[in-house]
């Protein structure tokens, strides 16, 4: 169960079904923890999602319920896909959109990383 005042997780949610290898998604990783993959509509010259291979509605969610070990394999993962996409030397951002008034259209958490050009100061 989410933590309260979230929904429950949806079994058919669109990173649910790409877990599953329901519908295609470009893979940059895989491992026990973790599934990254490309945005489908890149909002920068990089633009990877990283999603946990659970079942968590959000950040919340998964601060709440995931085990040590799945919370340190799924941010090991992060920059792990940092570094394999070269990001390091440059740096990057890493958000993560929570609940409606951020506009998370994806409930299953998951973890934008943008880079490949310098990217401003965040807008809000
Ligand atoms: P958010 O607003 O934080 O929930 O971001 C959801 C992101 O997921 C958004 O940037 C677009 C991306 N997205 C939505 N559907 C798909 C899909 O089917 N495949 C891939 N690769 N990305 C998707």
């Amino acid at each position: 169960m989410p933590v309260s005042g979230l929904p429950p997780y949806d079994e058919g949610n669109i990173f649910a079904r790409i877990l599953r290898g329901e519908i295609p998604s470009r893979k940059v990783h895989e491992d026990e923890y973790a599934l990254a993959f490309h945005d489908i509509a890149p909002q920068a010259p990089v633009h990877v999602l990283v999603i946990p291979k659970g079942r968590y509605v959000s950040a919340a969610d998964f601060t709440a319920q995931a085990g040590p070990e799945e919370m340190a394999g799924f941010w090991r993962a992060v920059g792990q896909v940092a570094r394999q996409l070269g990001l390091e030397g440059q740096g990057y951002r890493i958000l993560t959109n929570m609940g409606a008034d951020a506009g998370q259209e994806v409930p299953h958490f998951h973890v934008h990383i943008f880079g490949g050009k310098p990217l401003g100061p965040m807008l809000v």
